[in-house]
């Protein structure tokens, strides 16, 4: 997160970190994407953060990676289901969402706390212009490597109108896609904060808006983060976690 700020604890309860180890290791997991808690069992994230081949593994209610916090609740990936219609070109990357389903144990996948809780799905658009939250421990403008801190960062709604302009994305932009962030730079996601939460808030509920998924550099003037359009997804969401029936 560029321009961003330390999140507090449990002010982000949705936030995940995506990890990974390659397949037939017994190397350390690290954090690889974000991703946000949508049900106890599922977590949605990007599509561009989800390899198959390889094992994931989901952190859920911490705030420092690089400490054993006591309110984190550490669950095991069973199964990564990646959007039919995902695909990347050059410039841009179509219908960038996957979810990952989490392993119960004892019937039980996340268990709600203080720390640890689901973000609603929206059912309707909020207007441009519309302060929302974006948050992870991706890329800051001190460090490439991220911060292992949360961070957190209020960006704006941009209108398609004006995201899909000439000075900023010109027609590579589609309808799966919508632009945050504040056109001037300096505030945006990066690198590490993919697949991770841009929420806005109704009638004091948390909506998951958007999935971070690219974006031309981090916190350049004209060229805002770019986002999944969560609201165009919700019913294949429904569709794909009620088949897994958890
Ligand atoms: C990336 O490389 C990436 N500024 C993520 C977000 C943005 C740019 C790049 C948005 O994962």
């Amino acid at each position: 997160i560029y321009g961003g700020i330390k999140a507090l604890p449990g002010g982000q309860p949705w936030q995940a970190s995506v990890q990974l180890r390659p397949k037939d290791t017994v190397l350390p997991f690290k954090h690889v994407c974000g991703g946000t808690l949508i049900k106890p069992c599922w977590v949605l994230t990007a599509g561009h953060c989800i390899d198959k081949t390889k094992d994931y593994r989901v952190v859920l209610g911490t705030i420092n990676l690089a400490k054993n916090e006591p309110t984190q609740q550490t669950l095991e990936v069973l199964e990564t289901i990646i959007h039919e219609r995902y695909t990347e070109t050059a410039e841009s990357v179509h219908n960038d969402i996957a979810l990952l389903r989490l392993k119960d144990r004892n019937g039980k996948c996340a268990e709600e706390s203080q720390f640890v809780k689901t973000a609603c799905l929206p059912s309707e658009d909020f207007p441009d212009g519309t302060v929302c939250s974006i948050s992870g421990w991706g890329a800051t403008s001190e460090s490439q490597h991220g911060s292992s801190q949360l961070l957190d960062a209020d960006v704006l709604l941009i209108s398609q109108e004006t995201c899909s302009s000439a000075k900023v994305y010109g027609k590579v932009l589609d309808n799966s896609m919508l632009c945050a962030g504040h056109l001037e730079g300096g505030v945006d996601s990066c690198q590490g904060d993919s697949g991770g939460p841009l929420t806005c808030v109704g009638n004091q509920i948390h909506y998951i808006y958007g999935i971070v998924s690219w974006g031309d550099n981090c916190g350049l003037k004209n060229k805002p983060g770019v986002y999944t359009r969560v609201k165009n997804f919700v019913d294949w969401i429904n569709r794909t976690t009620a088949r897994a029936g958890v």
